[in-house]
């Protein structure tokens, strides 16, 4: 099962069918397609539990949340699929995930590497499937041979209940799969139809969840998932704790120089990526990966800082309830109900501290 398809399920798109053989520009059959921005550098890290995916991945669909486990990518309601997509490509490389996959029927946890002319290598784990993981790979978008193609494989301990190392290694010569180091599949290039359809061009990394199990899915695509989602039963959250991606090309882009869609017609443009000079930089940082950060002092100093103000608030109000009291009966009473919109002022201040102390 192609991700692409699972872009059939963002709003109104296009029909499966043709969501299959979709991309925004297909160098097989258009020229002056944009060229791909290059990762050029031999590691790109991501730590999600310390730092968010940043300028150089797009939330393509959805949103993150980081939290202790990392990026959380999650499905609660009908439409959801949240996903990243990385700003860059490799040509060749290799890519390592770290991630618990998501529980649930009809619930699919994945991690895909696509290229322009939909060459694509995926793993798929579904939530209710605690046995098996799945992966798969097309050339140039053909769909042909499916089941030949997606192949399963017996996990050690349930992929929904720990972290586990995904890995993908691609060459020119082979792709291969691992899981915890160990490797699972191999295919040769020769091995897809002589090469025509192996893997060769630039892709970049998506990663993220959907409900194939979906009613409004067809019954291939819900019988492949497991069955229906039961979205009553979420949240479903697929957590993913670390990503480390090797180009093994280096330049600044990647040309399609024909239609070719091998290998050897990819020109590559030389110089610095800006992907590469981004990724130089300080990771960005999450709101409540800040707050996180934080030493127990400055948290206990923020603490104070807004027990202080409600420890003021609180003297005021005595003072005003002594003048209260000498300001005789009625006027006490007009006072009492300006102090108790004080008060829900103040309240509401405080909820407003505590939310805001939350998402910091
Ligand atoms: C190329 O474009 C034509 C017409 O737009 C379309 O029918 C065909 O499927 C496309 N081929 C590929 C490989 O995208
Ligand atoms: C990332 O998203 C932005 C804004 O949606 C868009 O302009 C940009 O083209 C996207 N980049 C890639 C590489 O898809
Ligand atoms: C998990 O996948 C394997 C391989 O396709 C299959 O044999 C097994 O029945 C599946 N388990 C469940 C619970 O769907
Ligand atoms: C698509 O795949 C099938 C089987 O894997 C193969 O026979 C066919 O030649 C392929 N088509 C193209 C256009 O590569
Ligand atoms: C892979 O690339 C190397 C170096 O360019 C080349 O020697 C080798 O023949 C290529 N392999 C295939 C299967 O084309
Ligand atoms: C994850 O697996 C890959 C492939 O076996 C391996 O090279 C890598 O070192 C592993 N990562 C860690 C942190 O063990
Ligand atoms: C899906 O399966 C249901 C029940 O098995 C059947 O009634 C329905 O016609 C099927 N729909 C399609 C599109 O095959
Ligand atoms: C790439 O960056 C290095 C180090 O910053 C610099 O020395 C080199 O000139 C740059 N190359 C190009 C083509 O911009
Ligand atoms: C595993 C590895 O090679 N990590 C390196 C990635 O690149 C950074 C910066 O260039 C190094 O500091 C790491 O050691």
């Amino acid at each position: 099962m192609p991700l692409l398809l699972s872009l059939s399920l963002l709003p109104a798109l296009i029909s499966p069918i043709l969501a299959q053989t979709w991309t925004s520009c297909n160098p097989l059959n258009q020229t002056n397609c944009p060229s791909d921005t290059a990762l050029g550098i031999s590691n790109a890290t991501y730590n999600f539990v310390t730092s968010s995916a940043g300028s150089t991945w797009n939330t393509t669909n959805g949103n993150l949340v980081y939290g202790p486990q990392g990026a959380e990518f999650t499905i609660s309601k009908k439409g959801d699929a949240p996903t990243i997509q990385s700003n860059f490509y490799i040509f060749f490389g290799e890519v390592e995930i770290w991630m618990k996959a998501a529980p649930g029927q009809g619930v699919v946890s994945t991690i895909v590497l696509e290229s322009d002319d939909l060459d694509e290598i995926d793993l798929e784990i579904i939530g209710s499937n605690t046995t098996h993981i799945e992966n798969n790979y097309y050339g140039k978008g053909n769909t042909t041979d499916e089941a030949a193609k997606a192949k399963w494989y017996p996990t050690t301990g349930a992929p929904q209940d720990s972290f586990h190392n995904y890995t993908t290694r691609w060459t020119n010569e082979t792709l291969e799969w691992y899981v915890d180091g160990s490797i699972v599949r191999t295919l040769a290039y020769a091995d897809a139809v002589g090469g025509k359809n192996y893997p060769q061009t630039p892709m970049n990394v998506r990663i993220g969840v959907w409900a194939a199990g979906d009613p409004s899915n067809n019954n291939y695509t819900v019988r492949w998932a497991g069955g229906e989602i039961d979205y009553s039963k979420g949240p479903y959250t697929m957590y993913v704790q670390s990503a480390r991606i090797t180009d093994y090309s280096t330049g600044a882009e990647y040309k399609y120089g024909d239609k070719t869609g091998t290998w050897q017609s990819i020109d590559i443009v030389a110089g610095n990526s800006t992907v590469a000079k981004t990724l130089s930089a300080p990771p960005p940082v999450s709101a409540a990966q800040r707050w996180a950060s934080l030493s127990n002092g400055a948290k206990i100093g923020i603490y104070a800082g807004v027990a202080g103000v409600v420890v003021a608030i609180i003297a005021l109000w005595a003072i005003c309830c002594v003048k209260h009291r000498r300001a005789g009966r009625q006027e006490g009473a007009l006072a009492d109900a300006a102090l108790e919109k004080d008060t829900a002022e103040l309240l509401a201040y405080r909820a407003e501290m505590g939310s805001a102390r939350r998402g910091f």
